[in-house]
């Protein structure tokens, strides 16, 4: 079905930019945080993907990226021509799956079982306005640590992000898990609301560009004009690396009408 919706456009060589691609970070970028993309939004995509490929890189798994971008009828990865969830670790082209890659089998179970134990433990000497569940979750590319939990509701989110903000809850434990674990080639990613996100190092989004640069072997095109865009574009924010990688052209946005208000100017949509 989504190769299908895909047939809508002409074929990636047959773009007026042949050799352009738009990446977008997903929060804050194309949807609110947590939330769901507008009709708006869908349309400049849609617009755009008539002279560019288009594709996004979210840290988040595919679940999320298909509440916020699809719907019940539409599949996510018929929107878009490379869809890269957790930086790309799970990535699809013209709808269907790429080489996937795993967290797991990087670290290996007993190096995993002592970042979770030591992780859960801090976790539970810690006092907050509100505590709920899921306060690990387990991706294919990544683990997400959230000390008020993943099943926060949207105002609890947002009780935490302020709490955090003045008693640096993830920055702290960040600290912790890098100085007790030095040896074991991760980076943590502060992207979000309630969370971190903890992966091998150079698993960051960058990691989604060897799948555009890997169009050369499929189709001959050589993708040398790769715009990203997204909002943590400052050291720390998990899209200061594909901003400042010399393969791409980074902008920064404040919110998703900032985005649609760029790809207006630059595309004279
Ligand atoms: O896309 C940014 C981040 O979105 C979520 O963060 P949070 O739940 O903390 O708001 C997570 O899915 C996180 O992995 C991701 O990096």
């Amino acid at each position: 079905m989504a190769t299908e919706a895909a047939s809508v456009y002409p074929a990636l060589q047959d773009r007026p930019l042949k050799g352009t691609i738009c990446l977008f970070d997903v929060d804050k970028t194309l949807t609110p945080a947590r939330g769901t993309v507008t009709a708006e939004m869908l349309s400049i995509l849609s617009q755009l993907r008539h002279k560019c490929a288009i594709g996004f890189v979210g840290g988040s798994n595919l679940p999320k990226q298909q509440e916020q971008l699809g719907t019940s009828s539409i599949n996510v990865t018929s929107l878009f021509d490379f869809c890269f969830a957790e930086n790309g670790l799970i990535a699809f082209r013209l709808g269907e799956p790429l080489v996937s890659n795993s967290f797991i089998q990087w670290l290996g179970e007993e190096k995993y079982q002592k970042l979770v134990n030591f992780t859960l433990k801090y976790m539970g000497n810690l006092e907050l306005p509100k505590k709920r569940g899921t306060f690990i979750e387990f991706r294919n590319g990544m683990i997400n640590i959230s000390p008020i939990g993943r099943n926060a509701s949207g105002d609890e989110r947002r009780e935490f992000e302020a709490y955090d903000k003045v008693h640096n809850i993830r920055r702290d434990l960040v600290d912790a898990l890098k100085k007790e674990f030095p040896d074991y080639g991760l980076s943590y990613s502060i992207g979000g609301e309630i969370s971190f996100d903890v992966f091998p190092t150079g698993w960051d989004k960058t990691y989604c560009l060897q799948h555009v640069e890997a169009e050369k072997e499929i189709t001959g095109i050589d993708y040398k004009t790769i715009h990203f865009f997204g909002d943590k574009t400052f050291p720390g924010g998990n899209d200061y690396e594909i901003y400042v990688d010399p393969r791409t052209i980074g902008h920064s946005v404040e919110d998703p009408d900032d985005t649609i208000k760029q790809l207006k100017e630059l595309f004279k949509l």
